[in-house]
């Protein structure tokens, strides 16, 4: 047999993330996705959006058409960064991510459709966000995702970033320490159905504050029936959106 029929297993998920603070990302390459980047399940590449810069300055920005404040990012080095990462003409174009307050809401749902995508392409922008024809642009050979992670404003992609691959890390199969797909189900109940009971755990007394009696009494029924209480009481003061769904 020959060396080249030797090669490694392909990773389950590649991820690639463009950024003008390529450090920023480096929690990603802590604890459990950075476990499954060792392993070689995840392959990440961070790049600095500088490097497709087309002057001397590495200018990657300019002031909006029609004024305003702050600046947009160029076309070009994205475009440039774009083909670099996913030659057009090539086969398996990755989903571009575009973190941006104007998306669609991230949840969990979100989250499991992004688990089964094979290959993630995270654009970061910054500032007053990305001239809006490199969105357009990518749309004529990859899918284009924009994403908001809720109603509040961030200076930049990357924290989105973030919250997205730990969402999106511990529902890939075999990358949480037990098993991810059987969690999966039960963490869905979670979210969309009705927020978790309180939970508790030793001393039953501590500092003058007791554990619910029902907790210690061993009856698993009536246990189930005060949490599922509990939940219900905590969507409705907390959540009420979540019920009228
Ligand atoms: N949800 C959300 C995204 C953002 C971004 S992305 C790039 C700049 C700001 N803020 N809020």
């Amino acid at each position: 047999m020959s060396d080249a029929s030797i090669r490694p297993c392909p990773p389950d998920l590649s991820v690639d993330v463009v950024t003008i603070f390529p450090s920023y990302l480096a929690p990603l390459r802590e604890s459990l996705l950075g476990k499954a980047i060792e392993r070689g399940q995840v392959r990440l590449a961070v790049h600095d959006l500088r490097r497709w810069a087309t002057d001397g300055h590495r200018t990657v920005d300019d002031t909006p058409y029609g004024g305003g404040p702050g600046m947009v990012m160029l076309a070009e080095p994205w475009a440039r960064a774009l083909d670099d990462i996913a030659p057009p003409g090539e086969p398996d174009q990755p989903r571009l991510i575009l973190p941006t307050p104007t998306g669609r809401p991230f949840n969990q749902a979100v989250a499991v459709e992004l688990s089964r995508t094979p290959r993630l392409l995270f654009a970061c922008g910054r500032y007053e966000g990305i001239d809006a024809r490199v969105a357009e642009y990518a749309g004529q050979r990859m899918v284009v995702d924009e994403i908001s992670l809720g109603d509040f404003v961030l200076c930049g992609g990357e924290v989105v970033v973030l919250a997205i691959m730990e969402a999106v890390a511990r529902l890939i199969p075999g990358v949480l320490g037990n098993a991810a797909s059987a969690d999966q189900d039960s963490f869905g109940d979670a979210v969309y159905g009705l927020l978790e009971a309180p939970a508790y755990t030793k001393p039953a007394n501590w500092r003058g504050l007791a554990v619910p009696e029902i907790l210690l009494s061993g009856h698993h029924e009536m246990i189930a029936e005060w949490r599922r209480q509990q939940s219900l009481e905590r969507t409705r003061q907390r959540r009420p959106d979540l019920l009228t769904r």
